[in-house]
Parts: structure tokens; sequence; C-alpha cells
């Protein structure tokens, strides 16, 4: 038997990090002190001076952490170096302290170093959108309506604007919290539809929806006129797979109705997104790509608080791409935004476990229980009822 057992703890938040200081008696002063010192952070930060980055190690060091930088670095023999900094929340904070009287702008690095550190500690607890507030206190459920003929899993079966209607309905007594409507499939491949089709088969159902469903609606579309249209005929959030990326009127329209807004990330459009699939570096790209759907959105008057981001799983990535993007989640939460993730019954899945369209859900669940556990707020579904269980069971343990 072991004299002095030991084992290892499983720190990922500031809370579980205090729940354990707490367990063996620490004083709520020292409980303060140490809960930042559990919580090891690595930092990117890309292509910085090698004097910036010659500081920053130094800095680091100096703090008990370190600064990894490239070789030539020190000698200055490089023009720029990215840089990975390693350290507890504690001395990473620190460090901005002391960057704040430091030269060759690294002020300005304090700044955004501190900003990140408050976005990767403290999730938002709410998305406004232009009728209500969603509290993000347990996983929404964004229900799938595609009122086409080609979406790659359930084209054809509600163009039927009754039918549509009625499938609204059942996914809100499944326990969706939220009903996404699209009149056009982004499917790799897919080709566009015009604006004045696309409305007249989804505005007959949002308004055969008005009055009868409580949770909002959602308007899956790129396209400015349409989501004007189907925001005054009752919708609440505009969902942009191209992030304001493919129609400069988007932004606008936003802002003016106040509407909540997915930014997803995507490259070129729908019909040669799959041709464009390479990242020099995956997590780095599509956070800086979702970053500037950011700013085009908040330059033009959205209020962060009804801005939600999505990676775009399937969207200009292959299966290993929306693998590893899954399993580095966690990235996300550099922007400081609710996260959307839509996995459901996309091609990653089948090609991962060999299963068609129609036999996609338990994959799709697996997907769903570690998005959750991996920060995701809110889940794009087609199977309502199973999903809700899967997000909930893993947001349990999660909050356990
Ligand atoms: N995926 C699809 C469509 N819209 N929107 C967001 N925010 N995130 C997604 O991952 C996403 C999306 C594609 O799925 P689906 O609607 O089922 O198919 P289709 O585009 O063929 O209609």
């Amino acid at each position: 038997m072991s004299v002095f057992p030991a084992r290892l703890l499983a720190i990922a938040s500031r809370e579980e990090a205090e729940r354990e200081l707490a367990r063996i008696g620490v004083d709520p002063c020292g409980i303060g002190m140490m809960s930042t010192k559990m919580l090891t952070r690595c930092v990117h930060l890309s292509k910085l001076l090698c004097r910036q980055a010659n500081i920053l190690k130094q800095e680091m060091m100096g703090l008990g952490g370190d600064a990894a930088v490239a070789r030539g670095t020190v000698a200055c023999s490089v023009d720029t170096t990215d840089v990975i900094l390693m350290g507890t929340e504690k001395q990473l904070g620190r460090l901005c302290e002391k960057l704040v009287h430091q030269p060759f702008g690294l002020a300005g690095l304090a700044d955004e170093l501190t900003a990140l550190l408050a976005n990767v500690s403290q999730a938002p607890k709410r998305w406004r959108t232009a009728r209500r507030d969603l509290a993000l206190d347990r996983p929404l459920i964004m229900g799938i309506l595609n009122a086409t003929p080609d979406s790659f899993s359930d084209g054809g079966r509600f163009l039927d604007p009754h039918r549509a209607a009625e499938r609204a309905l059942e996914m809100e007594a499944e326990g969706a919290d939220i009903i996404d409507i699209g009149g056009e499939s982004t499917r790799p491949g897919a080709p566009q539809v015009p604006a004045d089709e696309e409305l007249r088969r989804i505005l007959p159902v949002i308004e055969q929806l008005a009055g009868r469903l409580s949770c909002p609606i959602s308007v899956d579309t790129w396209k400015g006129e349409v989501a004007r249209g189907a925001l005054a005929a009752g919708g609440e959030i505009i969902n942009d797979i191209s992030g304001f990326g493919f129609d400069p009127v988007m932004a606008q329209v936003a802002a003016e109705s106040g509407a909540g807004v997915v930014l997803m990330h995507t490259r070129g459009t729908p019909d040669r997104m799959q041709s464009q699939t390479d990242y020099e570096d995956l997590l780095g790209d599509v956070i800086a790509g979702l970053r500037c759907s950011l700013d085009s959105a908040v330059s033009a008057g959205v209020e962060r608080e009804r801005i939600v981001i999505d990676p775009g799983i399937g969207f200009a990535k292959d299966a290993a791409a929306n693998l590893e993007i899954l399993r580095r989640l966690r990235e996300f939460a550099s922007l400081g935004l609710p996260l959307l993730v839509g996995t459901s019954r996309k091609s990653f899945i089948g090609k991962t476990l060999g299963r068609v369209t129609g036999e996609r859900m338990v994959g799709t669940a697996a997907t769903v229980a570690l998005a959750v556990a991996n920060g995701a707020d809110i889940l794009r579904v087609h199977d309502v009822r199973a999903m809700r269980e899967a997000a909930d069971m893993a947001y349990a343990i999660v909050t356990s």
C-alpha cells in the first residue's frame, strides 16, 4: 500500500479550482490567491517582432512561466516570430501588468491579453434576439427545418408550408429552443436560389407559425433581402453561413433590425467550398475568419450581445478538419461569444462510421455530447428529441 497516495486533479475552471482548495480547508484568502495558479493556459500570438518576443520570453521566465519562440528570435535573424506563452492565469495576469510599462507597442498586447483571459474565464450568459433574451444557462437546441427540395438530409420533406409548420411545432414540443428555417440548401456543390424563390419557400411557413410557436424563429440565409423579409414576418435571428461575407447589405439589415446573429465560418460559395479545404493553421485560420466577420458586424452597429459564432462544420473543411475542430472547440472561447455547432447527420460522421445519412443519429449524439463538454452553447440538429437528451446529459456531467 502506498504511504503517500498521489492522484491527479482535472481542473478546468476557476470554480473547480476553488472547490478543490476549499475541500482541503484552504482559507478564503488563500483560495483567492491560489485558484488562478491552478489553471494553466497556453496563448498563441502571431507575427511578433523579435524585440517584442524577446521581452515576452524574459518576462514570462521571470514569472516562472515560459514563452516559445522560433529559432533565430534571440539573434534577431528572423523578421517575425509566432509566440506561445505558457503559464498559469496568475502569471499571465502579472505579465499584463508588467507589459503596460514596456516599449515596442507591448502595452497594446497587454490589453489584448487581458481581454482574452477575461473571455476564457467568463462565458456569456445570454443571447439577445430581435424580440427576447435567450438564457445560456443550459445548452440550447436549434431545430433544423429545410423548406427546400434538395437539402442533404431532409430535402423535399418540408416544401409544403403546412407540413413544415407542423414539423416546427413538433420540434418545439420535442424540446427545441429555436427553429431554424432555410429556403436554400448549402450542402457542398448546391446551386444558388434567387432571393424571391427563397422567400416564396420560407415566408408561408413563418406566417403559419405566427401566434402558434413560442420559441424564436431563425432564418438560415446569407441574403440581406431574404433576412429582411423573414424578420418582418416574425423571425428574430439571422443565421448567416457566410458570416456576413457574401452579401454586403446583410450587416446593415442585422444592425437595423436588432436581430440575433449567427456568424458562421466558411470559405468560397457552397458550389466551390470543398476545393478550399487546405489550411496553414486550421484553428488559427478559422478563428481569424470569425474575427473578420465579427469586426464587420460590430462596425455596422450590431451589438456584441446579439452575436453568436459558429466554426462551420463541413463548410470548406474535410473530415479530419471537422474532427480537429470538435476536439479543440474550447479554443473558440478566445472570442468571448456564445458558440453554435452544427454537426447533425453531416458527411464526416458518415465517413468516420461508414453510415449513410439516415443512419447518423448515434454519431451525431456523440458529437453533440462532446461539443457541449467542450463549451458549445447551441446545437443545430435535425433529431431534436434525441439531441435534447444527449446535450442535457453531457451538460449535467459538465456542471455536476
Ligand atoms: N449547416 C447547414 C446549414 N446551415 N448554419 C449554421 N449556423 N451552422 C451549420 O453548421 C449549418 C448551417 C447545412 O446543414 P442542413 O441545413 O441540414 O443542410 P442543407 O444545407 O443541405 O439544407
